[in-house]
């Protein structure tokens, strides 16, 4: 039986089907053409091309069936073509489409400041800005940080991820891909050790006392306008730092008036378990970015936060042609309700038992240096004899995955992490399957 599905969601039928080798004849013909067509620098993890996808799968044009753990970088947490999404899009782009918000405002916009606004942390008065890309907000905020403070200087940290633009490539840690040849970077951008509790042994507040003794020595805190951080690292490995870490670097940023900027374009978003990952260390962050989750797949980002530090800047100093679009906003609006309405912080913290649970024979395996991370953003270190890292092996597991029909992802400064992200909305047993080719290939391997 041929599956002839056009339309995506979750009604598509939840389970796995391999008809041919992966990727089969009509994507290589596809991926002959990108590759004539397509600039080369843009890379792709697993060359099947995409005709439909939803709850925990993606068809392909072939019409395999693939397992979805990578929900397209942690950005279709409540599944793609969601119905909710579907139907506020189609109503949104028949009204209008376009305006600029600069130009002729609309509610949409305002609405999801307003849920913003209501859903991070803290109970303070906030104000939000919308962007299109996560790169985009990043750099919003530091543009903001700057304006409030009238200081220069901005600390981010080792194994950092923070976009690909050209201050964000500065503050990004990693020279390859993201950064090699793309040089003069953006000035002012120091970057210092993070916590990384399997390779350092630190604890929190050792390893906060560690970064902050470097900027004190090496910066100095008058000159610092904001310190930016992912709660737990995402390109950087799915790296959650010892427990106190983030609220030792916050507390000491309050104490010397500079901006705390976390960055939740991967953690945020029920994602962990919680509806953004500084919660789970109780830590109110001055700024927050936000993207991927957002808007159940339309492009989206925003930049939250104290009102008096986003309302230091002038009328008319931020903003862009895109910025908050009108159909990125009611697909904003619609997932935000979702992930409260269906309580998904709940669905991921049931999703990390599950994982744990298939992935618990790993546990001793020596290849396993760790299994980390919280709720649906679960990852699974790779090491050698020595216990270091050992990208090769990772590539080897990762592969006979692929083959497999899951689709699966990796990270870290020595791309030796194994990184869960599914949607929510995979069933348990599809999740349970996948699980069981990821340990097969851990065998085979
Ligand atoms: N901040 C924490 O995770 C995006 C990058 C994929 P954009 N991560 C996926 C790639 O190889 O380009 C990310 C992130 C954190 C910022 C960003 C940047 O978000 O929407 O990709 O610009």
């Amino acid at each position: 039986m041929i599956n002839t599905a056009r339309r995506g969601g979750p009604s598509l039928p939840q389970r796995r089907v391999l008809r041919t080798e992966l990727p089969g004849p009509r994507s290589r013909e596809l991926l002959q053409r990108k590759t004539a067509a397509v600039a080369a620098g843009v890379g792709i993890t697993l060359p099947v091309f995409v005709q439909a996808a939803g709850g925990g799968v993606v068809v392909d044009v072939d019409d395999n069936v693939l397992i979805d753990l990578g929900s397209g970088i942690a950005v279709t947490t409540i599944g793609n073509s969601a119905p909710a999404v579907v139907a506020a899009v189609t109503d949104q782009i028949v009204r209008f489409s376009h305006t600029c918000f600069m130009i002729t405002p609309y509610s949409g916009y305002v609405e999801v400041a307003e849920e913003l606004n209501r859903l991070t942390p803290g109970d303070h008065a906030k104000a939000t800005a919308l962007f299109n890309s996560g790169a985009e907000a990043v750099e919003n905020a530091i543009k903001i940080a700057r304006r409030h403070t009238g200081r220069p200087a901005v600390v981010a940290f080792d194994h950092a991820y923070h976009g690909r633009t050209n201050l964000t490539m500065a503050l990004t840690a990693k020279v390859q891909p993201y950064k090699d040849g793309f040089g003069p970077f953006a000035p002012e951008i120091y970057r210092v050790p993070a916590s990384y509790p399997l390779r350092d042994g630190l604890s929190g507040e050792q390893a906060a006392e560690r970064a902050i003794g470097m900027i004190e020595k090496q910066i100095g805190a008058d000159h610092l306008a904001a310190m930016i951080i992912e709660p737990i690292q995402g390109e950087g490995g799915f790296v959650v730092p010892a427990p106190g870490f983030l609220s030792a670097l916050a507390g000491w940023a309050g104490d010397h008036g500079v901006v705390f900027i976390a960055d939740e374009i991967q953690t945020g978003f029920a994602r962990t378990g919680d509806l953004f990952a500084c919660e789970h260390e109780g830590v109110v962050p001055d700024l927050i970015t936000t993207a991927k989750g957002i808007a159940g797949g339309l492009p989206l980002s925003a930049v939250t936060g104290r009102a008096e530090i986003m309302n230091s800047v002038h009328v008319g100093g931020l903003g862009g042609t895109y910025g908050g679009s009108p159909v990125a906003c009611a697909a904003a609006l619609a997932a935000l309700r979702t992930y409260v309405d269906q309580e998904l912080t709940r669905r991921a913290r049931e999703l990390e038992s599950i994982i744990l649970a298939e992935l618990s024979g790993l546990r001793d395996d020596p290849r396993v240096g760790e299994i980390r991370g919280r709720g649906a953003m679960i990852g699974l270190e790779i090491v050698d004899p020595d216990g270091r890292p050992d990208p090769e092996l990772t590539g080897r597991i990762v592969a006979a995955v692929h083959a497999q029909g899951v689709i699966l992802l990796t990270c870290g400064s020595f791309g030796n992490v194994i990184r869960l992200l599914p949607p929510l909305t995979i069933p348990d047993d599809l999740l349970r399957e996948a699980l069981g080719v990821l340990r097969g290939a851990f065998r085979t391997a």
